[in-house]
């Protein structure tokens, strides 16, 4: 079964939207395999969003993303990369369809509430950044049973 990696960013934490950001990939049908609140290093943001190091916003980007607590997941299911990228809605809020976590809850861009992985790749390499397998918990859950 796919997995991906997903944080609520310090915006979304400190605007109390781990609830409804939770709440919505769970009623859709995902199984949540990881959860942790935590503070992410300089080190870590920069590994992080290294694809983006080039980029004039790359310095704010990290800034903004280490400047308070993120709550990060590892949800799981059929198509569940592709799937929770539409759930989250364009990049820019400006762009994102009502109905989407960005189109419902951002404004702009630099503050834009949730990360999610974009492909199978970056999901493996985020899921690894942010988590030891220990971490990660296999568990059957009954319901799971009326999704798929
Ligand atoms: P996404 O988060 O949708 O995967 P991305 O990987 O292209 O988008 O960029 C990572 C983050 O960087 C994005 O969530 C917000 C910030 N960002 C992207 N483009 C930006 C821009 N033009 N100006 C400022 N911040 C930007
Ligand atoms: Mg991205």
């Amino acid at each position: 079964m796919e997995r991906t990696f997903l944080m609520v960013k310090p915006d979304g934490v400190q605007r109390n939207m781990i609830g409804e950001i939770v709440a919505r990939f769970e009623k859709k049908g995902f199984h949540l395999v990881g959860a942790k609140l935590m503070q992410i290093s300089p080190e870590l943001a920069g590994e992080h969003y290294g694809e983006h190091k080039e980029r004039p916003f790359f310095g704010e980007l990290v800034d903004f993303i280490t400047s308070g607590p993120v709550f990060a997941m590892v949800w799981e299911g059929e198509n569940v990369i592709s799937t929770a990228r539409l759930m989250m809605g364009a990049t820019n809020p400006k762009e994102s369809a009502p109905g989407t976590i960005r189109g419902d809850f951002a404004v702009t861009v630099g503050k834009n509430i949730i990360h999610g992985s974009d492909s199978p790749e970056s999901a493996v390499r985020e899921i690894g950044l942010f988590f030891k397998e220990e971490e990660l918990i296999s568990y059957a859950k009954d319901s799971n049973n009326w999704v798929n």
